[in-house]
């Protein structure tokens, strides 16, 4: 295959090097550390201009290396935009989408039969070629059933979890979320993985700190080159942090997560130097999709999804609304929080659900952008995102390169000296010309919902084909995405389409989406002009993968994954009844 073929090359060329200096050196290309946030937004960084500056070690890894303003998640969802970042390929070309509605966000509950296919190429098993050892730490999430497991898909190792850490649930109903060191499960969240909601105390992210410094210890004493996957998921609700973090924010619990995440990466990268690596080891920092901007009938509610077949239910007392404050410009997400009557009444019945009665504001801030998770206007998508490889990388850059998570797969394989595999459509770009040379690439970002192309950016325009933030009938119960944030004819309520004369905005005047360019203007013209023609080619060579995300089924959520046995953790799983899932927005 290319990928072996390039391998080779690049070995040789390390081996003709080194004995043109005359040693010997056994050829080992760069480590590979790819830091993927969950629901962080572009705003929570220091060096974004959050104003409580909480970030010093982040912050500290952009002045070393370059950051990347303009980059973007392949969906507004977690497993949509982590499929895209192993595979270097949009959703819709992996299957990770649904088509049981038109538009829809769907991802990877435990009642989810789908997953990842076979059929795709993901970056461990092609760093394997180059002999790359590889982890992931934390959120693996595109899916749990057996033969969706990583370490079927060219991860040698894994410590962490399938889904996302919802709960707790009753192991009758629902099973709690597993927790996997490699091939078998050694716990289950709320179990032997506490996560207290009441004080948001969780130990998780030392223990994901802890698996990255040994693994990263382990590898280079083998003196093998390693990729480590870090997918930590402390920002993703419910947020939490260990006991030493909980309260040292200005932000609230969302902050305290976000200091622990840092304080872990200062960590991990100090490792690197102290190893003598760090000139050796290309990382990078981002965020799966923007941050969670909800406002929701029961705070900590699975807004992911509200779960196939599950709306949100009546509106309570415990409403929890994220205002952008708007007499603070971009750059603060002010809370306002109104505290829960009744906070005795746990749930179970529903992926997320879980009790009511929390009272500290979860969720990030997405700096100037429209709306957050779960939308395609900008604060869904665009992400914070650093490269840091000292040595190569020039220190205290900014790239305006349009970036996206995707292009984390090429560069990788570039930075490995493989070739992207040739006989499929491949949508990262190789990065390493932006960071190493300062060099700009035209190329377009796409921005779906399910298997609908909502919006596209090309340079500084960006066309809305669609717009949707979610339904009338979940916004009366209380659930928006884009709480104080109501642009007449932009943040609509039923779906819009425009796919005729799109919504086009300039982000560099009008980053907030919020002035559309007149229909009559050259500007738009030459803009739809441009815009339309890349659309077009999209369209016209677009193979759809199979839809993953359009059956579940009760019987197939974790009940017993293997290594139950030993812990005696197995459940008896109900009778197997496919179900088409339900996905409300
Ligand atoms: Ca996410």
């Amino acid at each position: 295959m290319a990928a072996v073929a390039a391998a080779t090359r690049w070995q040789l060329l390390l081996v003709l090097s080194a004995a043109g200096l005359g040693v010997t050196l056994a050829p080992q290309p760069p480590n590979i550390l790819l830091l993927l946030m969950d629901d962080m937004g572009w705003g929570d960084l220091g060096v974004y201009g959050e104003p409580s500056r909480e970030t010093p070690n982040l912050d500290q890894m952009a002045a070393e290396g370059m950051l990347f303003p303009n980059f973007y998640a392949a969906n507004p969802l977690c497993s949509p935009s982590r499929a895209a970042l192993l595979t270097g390929r949009l959703p819709i070309r992996t299957g990770f989408y649904t088509s049981n509605g038109h538009a829809r966000n769907a991802y990877t509950p435990q009642e989810v039969v789908g997953g990842i296919p076979d059929s795709e190429h993901l970056l461990p098993e092609l760093l394997r070629t180059a002999g790359y050892a590889s982890k992931i730490v934390g959120k693996w999430h595109l899916g749990h059933r057996p033969q969706f497991h990583p370490l079927k898909h060219g991860f040698d190792e894994w410590f962490g979890s399938p889904n996302c850490h919802f709960g707790p649930y009753d192991n009758k109903a629902r099973p709690n979320i597993p927790v996997y060191r490699d091939w078998e499960m050694v716990g289950r969240y709320y179990e032997e993985f506490p996560i207290n909601l009441r004080t948001g105390e969780a130990n998780l992210t030392q223990i994901y700190v802890q698996e990255a410094l040994d693994f990263i210890k382990g590898q280079q004493a083998a003196r093998r080159p390693f990729f480590l996957y870090w997918a930590v998921d402390a920002t993703h609700a419910p947020v939490y942090a260990s006991r030493p973090f909980l309260g040292s924010s200005q932000r609230g619990r969302y902050g305290d997560a976000v200091r622990e995440i840092d304080a872990g990466i200062g960590r991990v990268l100090r490792l690197l130097q102290d190893l003598g690596v760090a000139e050796n080891t290309f990382v990078f920092f981002t965020s799966d999709n923007g941050a969670a901007l909800i406002s929701a009938p029961k705070q900590g509610l699975d807004l992911t999804t509200a779960a196939p077949g599950h709306l949100p239910g009546e509106p309570s007392p415990g409403v929890v609304n994220l205002n952008l404050r708007p007499d603070s410009g971009w750059s603060f997400i002010s809370t306002t929080v109104s505290v829960p009557q009744n906070s005795s009444s746990p749930t179970s019945d529903g992926p997320g659900r879980e009790p009511g009665g929390q009272t500290c504001p979860e969720g990030g801030s997405n700096g100037p952008f429209l709306c957050g998770k779960q939308t395609t206007f900008e604060g869904g998508m665009r992400e914070p995102a650093i490269a840091w490889w000292p040595g190569r990388i020039p220190a205290g850059q900014v790239s305006h390169q349009l970036g996206s998570i995707m292009d984390l797969f090429t560069t990788s394989l570039s930075v490995a000296g493989l070739e992207p595999p040739s006989d499929r459509a491949i949508d990262g770009l190789d990065l390493l010309p932006a960071m190493l040379q300062g060099r700009l690439m035209d190329r377009p970002i796409f921005y779906y919902r399910g298997n609908t192309l909502m919006a596209v950016t090309l340079g500084q325009y960006k066309a809305h084909f669609w717009t949707w933030t979610n339904s009338w009938e979940e916004f009366r119960q209380g659930v928006d995405f884009c709480p104080g944030q109501n642009i007449s004819g932009v943040t609509t309520h039923t779906q819009e389409e425009h796919t005729k004369l799109p919504l086009i905005f300039h982000l560099g005047r009008d980053p907030g989406e919020r002035y559309p360019l007149s229909v009559a203007s050259t500007e738009y013209l030459d803009a739809l002009h441009r815009i339309t023609s890349v659309v077009q080619q999209h369209q016209e060579t677009l193979v759809p993968g199979q839809p993953q995300l359009n059956v579940c089924n009760q019987a197939v959520m974790n009940w017993a994954p293997p290594g139950c046995e030993k812990l005696g953790k197995c459940l008896e799983p109900p009778e197997s009844v496919p179900e088409k899932c339900s996905w409300p927005h």
